[in-house]
């Protein structure tokens, strides 16, 4: 911390200035000063932020622990799969909507009766922390919470009705979000920042489903609230998605409808990623469009957002070869991934003003 170690210097150099007659009463009060400078030093130190260069100012950005981002990424999976109308599920929004309020968010949950394509009524719940409420500049943060129900791409078939432990394609999004929200709640940046953790998107129709294939079976969460924000109006300058962000060595494509809604949004991201070191996890590279919950905040609300997704070119599916298998398990979450996801996330969100 030398800022603070240089307010005592210019505080000691004021005193050897005063006249040498009031010498001890200024020794003393020098004394009680510095005492109360290095308590005010000492505190400002257990704050571990980051200092940052923007190009007017520096900026004080929360240090990204992925130890904790982690373990909230492990506690939901602990739960078991969180397929809606299961147990699991229903538990662990309890412990996510609690969660957000522990770290001081304003939290709403979005309760709606969502029918599948196959007709099921999935009890969803999404679940909105509001930071800086009253805020009119808002960023949106978001990732699903939801399990896939089937791991229908597992190599064995007789795996392939069992659910999706989704360590990553659910819990390592709501895990780097958790830890911001745990971050800000403590340092609130400039802005408003809104944290949404959507139900139902992995519900979508199997490839090898009876009837038509329907594109918007998934994102159902997202589809609904999109046409019914928590605030009626709701906006905000943009938007980022967080999906199956924790695999080890994970690559982050430009996606392509990304890139066509927000492609100053993707810049943004990526360069500061670059900036940060990051630059082997956030390629260059353009990926494929991908359905995902970005489309509908882009297509209804007309929100400008971005899906930070893991693109594996060794696989068919383009997702990791963990995607939507019985695999999707901690195995697959690496630390280095989450650090590198949320430290670029911190320095985005707090570079706003
Ligand atoms: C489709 O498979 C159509 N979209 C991928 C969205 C998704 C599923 N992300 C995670 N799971
Ligand atoms: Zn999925």
């Amino acid at each position: 911390m030398p800022d603070k170690v240089n307010v005592c210097l210019t505080v000691d150099t004021v005193f050897r200035k005063k006249s040498v007659s009031l010498w001890h009463i200024i020794v003393n009060m020098k004394k009680i000063l510095l005492l109360v400078l290095s308590v005010f030093q000492f505190v400002s130190c257990t704050q571990t932020t980051r200092s940052a260069q923007t190009k007017e100012k520096m900026v004080n950005i929360p240090v990204f622990s992925a130890d904790s981002a982690y373990k909230f990424c492990k506690k939901q999976v602990d739960f078991g799969p969180r397929v809606p109308n299961t147990l699991a599920h229903d538990d662990c929004a309890v412990y996510l909507s609690e969660k957000l309020k522990a770290f001081g968010a304003e939290v709403v949950n979005q309760k709606a009766d969502l029918t599948a394509f196959d007709g099921t009524v999935l009890k969803s719940d999404n679940i909105i922390g509001s930071f800086n409420p009253k805020a009119e500049t808002r960023i949106l943060l978001f990732s699903h919470w939801d399990s896939r129900p089937w791991a229908d791409q597992d190599s064995k078939p007789e795996n392939r009705k069992k659910p999706v432990m989704a360590a990553n394609d659910g819990a390592s999004g709501v895990g780097v979000l958790l830890e911001m929200a745990r971050l800000m709640g403590k340092n609130l940046p400039n802005v408003g920042v809104d944290i949404i953790f959507f139900d139902s998107e992995d519900y979508g129709q199997p490839e090898n489903a009876q009837g038509e294939s329907s594109e918007d079976s998934w994102c159902l969460g997202t589809q609904y609230w999109a046409h019914h924000p928590h605030v009626p109006g709701y906006t905000a300058r943009f938007g980022i998605l967080l999906d199956m962000v924790g695999a080890p060595q994970a690559t982050f494509f430009k996606e392509q409808m990304s890139e066509n809604f927000a492609g100053n949004v993707v810049d943004k991201v990526w360069s500061q990623a670059k900036s940060l070191g990051f630059g082997q996890y956030f390629s260059d590279q353009k990926g494929g469009a991908i359905t995902d919950d970005h489309i509908y905040v882009n297509q209804i609300l007309g929100i400008p957002s971005i899906d930070i997704i893991q693109y594996d070119p060794k696989t068919t599916s383009g997702f990791g070869s963990y995607w939507h298998t019985t695999h999707d398990t901690m195995d697959n979450v690496d630390k280095n991934t989450l650090q590198a996801v949320g430290t670029t996330l911190m320095s985005v969100v707090y570079n706003e003003k």
